[in-house]
């Protein structure tokens, strides 16, 4: 069996937290273990496709999200969230609405700006220099680094599944799985 967990996973457009999550949530699936990811595709598609991009915007998303994480976590359910999740205050919010103490995680997927601008797997960050997008995070909106994120993941040094591994590797550690 598991506990319930929020493994929220914050970072650069194209630092890879939905990549870690998929990879995850395979290798828990494998496991046994019950997961779920929120993410774009089944949140700011649906019940958060009133929402943009604007700081207040984004802050009213990621309050969403928590809350929504906050539920699939009472159910026992291993939640990964994968937003950039730019403010830190929005983080801590986050934390707090997740109750339960020591089920809200906070992964770091680290990248430098770089290497995220080298992936652009949607030529997101290309249209962001080209001045097609206003403020895109890293380019022309903030992103605040986490200042004691639970798991730090630094996804331009270290490949995939050895992300993926120190993931699993503080779910044993702290008895999560
Ligand atoms: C950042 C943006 C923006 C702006 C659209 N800034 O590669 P993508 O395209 O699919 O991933 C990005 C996604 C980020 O949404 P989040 O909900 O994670 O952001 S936040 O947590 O800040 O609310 C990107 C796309 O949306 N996108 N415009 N201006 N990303």
């Amino acid at each position: 069996g598991h506990r319930g967990a929020v493994l929220w996973l914050t970072g650069l457009p194209a630092s890879g937290k939905s990549t870690v999550a998929v990879a995850l949530e395979k290798k828990l699936f494998d496991r046994g273990c019950r997961t779920y990811i929120l993410d774009g595709d089944n949140i700011r598609h649906g019940l958060n496709r009133d929402l943009g991009f604007s700081p207040e915007d984004r802050t009213e998303n990621i309050r969403r999200i928590g809350e929504v994480a906050r539920l699939f976590c009472d159910c026992g359910v291993l939640t990964m969230v994968a937003f950039i999740s730019p403010y830190q205050s929005d983080r801590q919010a986050a934390r707090e609405a997740a109750e339960e103490p020591g089920t809200f995680i906070e992964v770091f997927v680290d990248c430098p700006l770089a290497t995220c601008e080298q992936r652009d797997p949607k030529g997101m960050y290309r249209r962001a220099r080209a001045g097609e997008i206003q403020g895109f995070t890293g380019i022309s909106a903030p992103y605040e680094v986490p200042e004691k994120p639970e798991i730090y993941l630094d996804t331009g040094i270290n490949d995939l599944s050895a992300c993926v591994d120190t993931v699993i590797r503080y779910l044993e550690m702290n008895g999560f799985i």
